[in-house]
C-alpha cells in the first residue's frame, strides 16, 4: 500500500519533468553585463614640454583647460595619472593617436592603457 498523502501532494504528482503536457518556462538571463573598462594613463618625462601635455589632455580627452592643467601637474609630480576610462577600442584608439601625435612633434611623451 502507497503510504497516504496530504491532498496538497496529491495534486501536485499529476505531472512531472519530461511529461509533454507540462509547459517548461526558462528563465532567460538578462542581457545586461557590462563591458570591461580601461583606464587611459599618461606618464611622467623630463623632456615633453608641459603645454604640450595639456594640448594632448583638451584635444583627445575632451578636458576644458582647468582639468587638463590639473591633470598634467598631477603628471609631473607623481610620475602617472588618469585621462580617463573607456571601452577597449576606444581606450586602443586614445592611446594610438596620442603615441602618433607625440611621435609626430618628436616628444617622448608615453601613453598606455590598463584593465580597471
Ligand atoms: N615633466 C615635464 C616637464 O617638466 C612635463 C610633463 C608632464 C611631461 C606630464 C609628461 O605626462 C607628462 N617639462
Amino acid at each position: 500500500m502507497p503510504p497516504r498523502m496530504a491532498d496538497d501532494d496529491r495534486k501536485r504528482k499529476g505531472a512531472n519533468p519530461g511529461d509533454p503536457s507540462v509547459a517548461v518556462i526558462t528563465k532567460t538571463k538578462p542581457q545586461t553585463k557590462r563591458p570591461n573598462m580601461y583606464r587611459v594613463l599618461i606618464l611622467n618625462d623630463d623632456y615633453t614640454p608641459m603645454e604640450f601635455v595639456t594640448h594632448v589632455l583638451e584635444r583627445f580627452f575632451s578636458k576644458d583647460h582647468e582639468a587638463a592643467t590639473r591633470i598634467m601637474l598631477h603628471v609631473h609630480h607623481h610620475g602617472i595619472g588618469e585621462c580617463g576610462i573607456y571601452t577597449y577600442e576606444v581606450a586602443e584608439t586614445k592611446v594610438t593617436q596620442v603615441m602618433d601625435f607625440a611621435r609626430k612633434h618628436q616628444h617622448p611623451l608615453q601613453c598606455v592603457m590598463e584593465k580597471k
